[in-house]
């Protein structure tokens, strides 16, 4: 497993406190956008693998390493963005039918950072009972984890917001988890619709208080936005 151990002074050299995430400037603008840009493609270029998959809250991996989770409703791509994250077909397993992640999979980069792909919520068809465990087991994970620096909120840019998606955003607000939006599947909506997708989710946004002031826009099957979320990702890695 992961044998690195961070004090509190290593965390903030590693970006997670006095750097916020996003690459300044934008993804094509400005200097110090250019080396974050730079620096998540270096990141991400190297090895990822799995490490750990955690069905309880007992079974989570010793906390270590900078974490960023990955969430969202079930199906709306998380799974298939850390793929497109790290360049790999089938690092994380993916699906068309929801439900596919029924653990909180941990994914090491680099020696440097870990990727969490977590269990989708909101899974209509999954049984009572273990969409309560998935559920507990998720909202315990983001709430109480020391080493946990983002969450990647996921939201599909063909649909609707659910009440779902409040209730996720709710528990990262009250638990003060900086949260970052990301739009998914962009590739499967026109460009009109997806400008008027990220004025509402801008919208829904703004009165958030652990909300990144920044929505990304993704798409797994163009890699179109993949480099900017690199670039949003590389400040949290340890040096
Ligand atoms: N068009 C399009 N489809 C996508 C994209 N990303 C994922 N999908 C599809 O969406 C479906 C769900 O993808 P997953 O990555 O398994 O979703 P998930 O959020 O991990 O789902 P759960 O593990 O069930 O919570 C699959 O059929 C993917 O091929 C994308 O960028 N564009
Ligand atoms: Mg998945």
């Amino acid at each position: 497993m992961v044998d690195h151990a961070l004090d509190a002074a290593g965390l903030a050299a590693a970006g997670g406190a006095h750097l916020s995430g996003g690459p300044p400037g934008g993804e094509d603008g400005g200097a110090a956008g250019q080396d974050w840009l730079e620096a998540g493609r270096k990141l991400f270029a190297r090895p990822c693998r799995f490490v750990w998959a955690a069905q309880a809250l007992a079974q989570l991996p010793a906390a270590s390493l900078p974490e960023i989770a990955f969430a969202g409703r079930s199906n709306v791509g998380k799974s298939s963005l850390l793929n497109a994250l790290t360049g790999q077909t089938a690092l994380a397993r993916t699906s068309s039918r929801p439900g596919r992640t029924q653990q909180l999979n941990f994914f090491e980069l680099d020696g440097r950072l870990l990727l969490v792909d977590m269990p989708g919520y909101g899974y209509a068809e999954a049984g009572l009972q273990v969409k309560q465990d998935w559920q507990g087991l998720m909202f315990a994970y983001l709430r109480g984890r020391a080493t946990l620096k983002r969450v990647m909120l996921l939201l599909d840019a063909r649909v609707p917001l659910k009440p779902v998606d409040g209730a996720a955003a709710d528990l990262l607000d009250q638990a003060a988890v900086v949260y970052q939006l990301v739009l998914t599947k962009i590739d499967a909506v026109a460009p009109a619709a997806l400008a008027a997708k990220q004025a509402e989710v801008a919208a829904w946004a703004r009165r958030r208080p652990a909300v990144h002031p920044e929505v990304l826009a993704t798409s797994s099957t163009t890699g179109a936005g993949i480099a900017g979320l690199r670039a949003a990702l590389a400040p949290f890695a340890i040096a």
